[in-house]
């Protein structure tokens, strides 16, 4: 597509801001509506989250089975996934593939990022700047940014004095590190630093690990698929695809029907065994209900884990150190995990614990702590993001009135049912605050539910030949008190974690994701549908 130059403003029908999971998506139904769209993608390639994260060890923690697009069946035919899990490259190379498959690319502008949309109320169009200098109008915006791709690195002093590598997980380089006979340190043991550590650990001199919060890991079963056995995944696919959308987390299993205290103890042992030997999120996703909301029970459970945990690691003192004590299982994001505790049983790896010495400052030859210096030739950051608001705070957006979507949010994270906010006109979000997709879902699954709930409601405003949709302020409140009723009968809600905004400093600590159920998120917007929008606005 032929890029004006800077005195000129392109005009489309709408922007799609990302070309990952839900980018990608949106720009092929917008298209299918006839409309003229672009999408504008700050990587040099598409994939979102799958390009960024090219860590080693980086892969997903859904099974490639439900962690896909439903919409062609064409496509769900001619994938043929390798793993149970896929790593990054995979599921990389199949975004590429859906790029190719339906002729996205020419509609793509990549390396290029969306520095301001401004909602201009005369032409009740959004001014969108990028950093190519061009301008676009656009009538409707769909931010598909993702909720994880805004990375943070805490602002340790003397970053700028060391003399080795510094990396981010999130921004690992294309072209591969050589980490080989290094002496390593890697901070952050979330999801992303457990996949790290576990795969460097082999191979580097030393592998220093500064830990903060211990976190619970379950251990994951990942076969190579056979053809036979791929065979039978694909032949279940309307099954899962049925499954996927009408569960509570979005994948192909649901919450264990019966209550926790209903279930006789030794019963309850033999689920937790049957769930934990599926090497998989099941105990976390297709166990009991109640480990989110009743803390004896969520007791029993994070009991059983850390036993789990405990008899892989040779010494008890380091065990100690491992065992997560000051959050439940399930109250954050559970990883999986390939060797990561034995990592710890290794003669070249040692765990440094934050709790009993902090990180004081970054030095020309490695890491300070009130306790010790650690040497090392490259320093790894796996720090984690600023989940949800991040991404989009990082575009200067502003509604009517030039209200600032960074500041409103900084004030009082808010949206209606995570796909518009009040006082934004016609500008759609995926995986954004106060939806499952931001936190609580199998992202696909959400986000494929969103992008068809956004493109039938452009159709909507199209043939009813409105110039803009946004929701009133009544529907977002409710929307707010609704989100936040459901939040506060959890005990995600009162644990620190990316989930409640605690990793960065002054978030707001509302629950960021929508935990009332991807099934009842889908009929709740199916029946916002039903009824012509009702509590929207069209102008
Ligand atoms: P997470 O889960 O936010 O993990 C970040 C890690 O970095 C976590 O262990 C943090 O410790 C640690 N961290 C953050 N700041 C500091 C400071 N200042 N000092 C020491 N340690 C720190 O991010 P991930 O990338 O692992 O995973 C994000 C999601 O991506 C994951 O949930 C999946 O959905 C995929 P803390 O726990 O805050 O004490």
């Amino acid at each position: 597509m032929a890029i004006p130059g800077k005195s000129q403003t392109t005009q489309l029908d709408a922007v799609v801001i990302g070309a990952g999971f839900s980018g990608l998506y949106q720009l092929h139904k917008l298209r299918g509506l006839g409309l003229r769209v672009r999408a504008i993608e700050a990587a040099p390639g598409v994939g979102g989250t799958w390009y960024w994260n090219r860590y080693p060890g980086a892969r997903t923690d859904s099974p490639s089975h439900v962690y896909q697009y439903w919409f062609s069946d064409e496509l769900l035919q001619e994938w043929d996934w390798k793993e149970r899990f896929p790593a990054q490259e995979e599921t990389e190379r199949y975004l590429n593939y859906v790029a190719d498959k339906f002729d996205l690319r020419r509609d793509i502008s990549l390396g290029t990022r969306v520095d301001a949309a401004k909602w201009d109320e005369a032409t009740q169009r959004w001014e969108v700047r990028t950093d190519k200098g061009e301008r676009i109008s656009a009538r409707f915006l769909a931010n598909c940014v993702g909720t994880l791709s805004a990375p943070v690195t805490p602002p340790f002093p003397g970053r700028d004095l060391f003399k080795g590598q510094i990396l981010q997980t999130a921004r690992w380089p294309s072209e591969g590190v050589d980490l080989k006979n290094k002496r390593v340190g890697v901070i952050g043991t979330g999801a992303t630093g457990i996949q790290v550590i576990q795969t460097v650990a082999p191979e580097v001199a030393e592998l220093t690990v500064f830990q903060r919060t211990p976190n619970y890991a379950i251990p994951m079963s990942n076969p190579e698929y056979s053809k036979t056995e791929f065979s039978q995944v694909r032949a279940n696919y309307p099954a899962t695809r049925e499954m996927v959308q009408n569960s509570f987390v979005g994948f192909d299993t649901d919450v264990h029907p019966r209550d926790f205290h209903d279930v006789p103890a030794a019963e309850r042992l033999a689920l937790m065994e049957e769930l934990w030997a599926d090497g998989s999120l099941k105990l976390w996703m297709a166990g009991f209900k109640e480990v989110f909301t009743d803390k004896a029970a969520n007791l029993e459970i994070s009991n059983f884990v850390r036993e789990k945990i405990r008899v892989r690691i040779k010494d008890p003192a380091m065990a100690e150190k491992l065992l997560p004590r000051d959050h439940g299982f399930g109250t954050r994001r559970v990883p999986l995990e390939n060797g990561y505790f034995e990592t710890f049983n290794r003669d070249n790896v040692t765990l440094v614990d934050l709790r009993a010495e902090a990180i004081e400052s970054i030095t020309e030859t490695g890491i300070r702590t009130s306790a010790d210096e650690y040497d090392l030739d490259v320093l790894i950051f796996a720090t984690g993001f600023d989940a949800g608001t991040g991404p989009l705070s990082q575009i200067d957006i502003r509604g009517r009135n030039n209200i600032s979507l960074k500041e409103e949010w900084q004030r009082d994270m808010r949206s209606t049912m995570g796909l518009q906010v009040h006082g934004f006109p016609n500008m759609f979000m995926t995986s954004a605050p106060l939806a499952p997709a931001v936190a609580f879902c199998n992202a696909p699954t959400c986000v494929q539910q969103q992008v068809e709930w956004i493109t039938d409601c452009i159709e909507h405003v199209l043939k009813k030949k409105g110039s803009c949709i946004e929701p009133t302020a009544e529907t977002e409140a409710k929307w707010i008190a609704h989100h936040e009723d459901v939040a506060n009968m959890t005990l995600l809600a009162t644990t620190k974690s990316w989930y409640t905004g605690a990793n960065i400093e002054g978030k707001s600590n509302r629950l960021l994701g929508y935990i009332g159920g991807v099934n009842v998120y889908r009929q709740l917007c199916d029946e916002v549908k039903a009824k012509d929008y009702e509590g929207f606005a069209i102008t």
